[in-house]
């Protein structure tokens, strides 16, 4: 399958994050990428096809906002990471502020997700490999795999969240739509919900959304996907969430994916997009799920079998010493 990875996606380096009311070290760290390097064989450097498809996601404020932070960050006299501490909770009014602390609480949901000087190099050549796995697939490939590091499914069009800037699987649906492809779905089995894939096609009838998660009354983002949201407006139907307990196995989430599968199929996509995290994984350092290797062949066989061109993007996982194998097992269902 082909591959594609930039090694500009390697600078966003974060040193710390905000975990149970102290500092540990940043969980998605640059190791990660060394880790699917060394199992998955030769990647390509993706095309550059500029801001354009990205800007076709996120907002003119929020890109913009994205690349003056670590500026902003150093003119307010502050060393390290740009990290939010203040956010206008729902009902605050609107206000265009330009302090780099309420820029921070305006465009993001949550402080785990720092902004260094390299975060934009980073999170856009991210973006890059996305497209290019996307355009390989329209081009004819069956499937083909970004190695998208950072990772994009809490991003949402105007915000950060949950070590995730831009959107990666929202700016390949986006392009897929841009060259023709008239629905597409996006299957997301990272342990997390979604939230900012889920609020970006909300409220879209073209693009499904199909999640399978932890629950979010126990876990990471609580504020979105539940069971009970599915759409609205054009997009009434066209999201369906999943939500599955702590120490879930194989068999619960096999039936899970068929069920999404079964849904994507009703909706008939001419393409499909999944955002794959690894952080399913028995050994998930921040996860509770139970799957084991083995289990990521028979996932993205039963995918495959339903024979949509699909692209395969990375979000979590964070057992860095079986990342590679995991997801070497994944694409090797393919
Ligand atoms: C990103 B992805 C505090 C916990 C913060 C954020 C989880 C982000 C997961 N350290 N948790 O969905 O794998
Ligand atoms: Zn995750």
């Amino acid at each position: 399958m082909r591959a594609f990875y930039a090694p500009a996606q390697a600078r966003h380096a974060p040193t710390q994050e905000l975990h149970n009311g102290g500092f540990a070290a940043y969980a998605e760290t640059p190791a990660r990428v060394d880790a699917v390097l060394a199992a998955i064989g030769a990647t390509e450097e993706p095309e550059d096809r500029g801001e354009t498809p990205i800007r076709a996601v996120h907002s003119a404020a929020y890109v913009d906002f994205l690349k003056a932070a670590p500026r902003l960050w150093r003119e307010a006299g502050r060393q390290g990471d740009a990290i939010p501490y203040a956010f206008p909770i729902r009902g605050r009014r609107p206000l265009a502020l330009s302090r780099i602390d309420a820029l921070l609480g305006a465009h993001a949901f949550d402080a785990t997700t720092p902004i260094t000087p390299d975060s934009w190099a980073a999170v856009y050549a991210s973006a890059q490999s996305a497209l290019a796995a996307t355009h390989a697939v329209l081009a004819g490939e069956r499937a083909a795999f970004a190695l998208c590091r950072p990772p994009g499914h809490h991003a949402g069009a105007d915000y950060c969240g949950g070590y995730c800037h831009l959107n990666h699987a929202a700016i390949a649906a986006q392009a897929a739509r841009d060259a023709g492809i008239g629905r597409v779905a996006i299957l997301d089995i990272d342990y997390h919900h979604g939230n900012g894939t889920q609020d970006i096609f909300w409220e879209r009838g073209d693009v499904f959304y199909a999640s399978i998660h932890a629950d979010p009354a126990t876990d990471y983002p609580f504020y979105w996907g539940h069971a009970d949201e599915t759409g609205a407006g054009d997009g009434a139907g066209a999201t369906l969430n999943l939500p599955l307990p702590q120490g879930t196995t194989i068999d619960a989430f096999r039936a899970a994916q068929a069920a999404a599968l079964d849904a994507i199929a009703r909706f008939a996509p001419g393409l499909l997009i999944v955002s794959f995290g690894a952080d399913t994984w028995a050994g998930d350092p921040i996860s509770a799920f139970a799957l084991q290797t083995a289990d990521y062949t028979t996932l993205a066989r039963d995918i495959a079998a339903r024979g949509w061109p699909t692209v395969v993007l990375l979000e979590g996982g964070y057992a860095v010493a079986a990342l590679g194998d995991n997801v070497a097992r994944f694409l090797a269902g393919f």
